[in-house]
């Protein structure tokens, strides 16, 4: 490792640090309940105009040329898609916000990929399956609930107004639930794994919520 690969890994170890304490702290908490029915801005949350770039700090670059997406694990059909095939799916828009764990929510993004519901009826999930771990090419893991994960707006982008999403925001495809805390929406998205039994990923272990509901205000536990 050279000198550069070395500080990156530092700042990069400081912030998953802090926001371990933050989860032990319960930072940001208001301890309110909320519905998405009647109030637009989820529990501790503030607007931003802006869309800031969360990640691990390594930004894998992925050309449509070696990208793939796998769906396995508890499927009768696995699928390894490649760009083409991808994109050959049923393309669906949809404009929903953003919540992030950290306060910030990002109102109409507007959005084109495949819908996850879409995807699941290739693969075809066994009864047993309940649980997905989305994973990124940077090592990311994130696991949410397959209803979750199957919500009728959540979606596999590759656009976001109109444009090709762009690397730092998880380009070429990353997943989006608009249902959950951002940190559930997996990033240069590689595999969707399906599992009988519930597997924590990376902010999970490290005491961020197992659901992650911005309407209940699950941040941490
Ligand atoms: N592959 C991958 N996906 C990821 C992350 C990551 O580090 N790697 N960070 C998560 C977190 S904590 C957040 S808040 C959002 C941020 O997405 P954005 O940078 O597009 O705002 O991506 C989520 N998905
Ligand atoms: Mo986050």
């Amino acid at each position: 490792m050279d000198r550069d690969d070395n500080v990156t890994g530092q700042i990069r170890q400081k912030l998953v640090d802090s926001k371990e304490r933050w989860a032990r702290e319960g930072r940001l908490l208001t301890g309110r309940e909320s519905r998405p029915d009647i109030e637009r801005l989820p529990p501790g949350q503030r607007e931003v105009k802006t869309w800031p770039v969360l990640d691990l700090g390594m930004q894998p670059d992925v050309p449509t040329s070696r990208w793939r997406l796998v769906v396995d694990g508890l499927v009768e059909e696995p699928l390894e898609l490649d760009w083409a095939a991808f994109m050959a799916l049923p393309q669906a828009e949809l404009v929903t916000d953003i919540h992030c764990v950290t306060a910030w929510t990002r109102y109409d993004n507007r959005w084109t990929g495949v819908a996850t519901r879409d995807l699941l009826a290739l693969a075809r999930p066994r009864p047993e399956a309940r649980y997905v771990v989305c994973h990124g090419h940077d090592g990311y893991t994130t696991n949410l609930p397959l209803s979750k994960f199957a919500a009728e707006d959540a979606l596999i982008v590759h656009s976001w107004e109109g444009k090709p999403l762009t690397r730092e925001h998880g380009g070429p495809a990353r997943v989006v639930v608009p249902q959950l805390y951002f940190w559930k929406s997996a990033k240069w998205v590689s595999r969707i794994e399906l599992l009988a039994e519930d597997r924590p990923g990376f902010w999970e272990v490290r005491g961020y919520h197992n659901v992650g509901d911005p309407w209940r205000e699950e941040r941490y536990g």
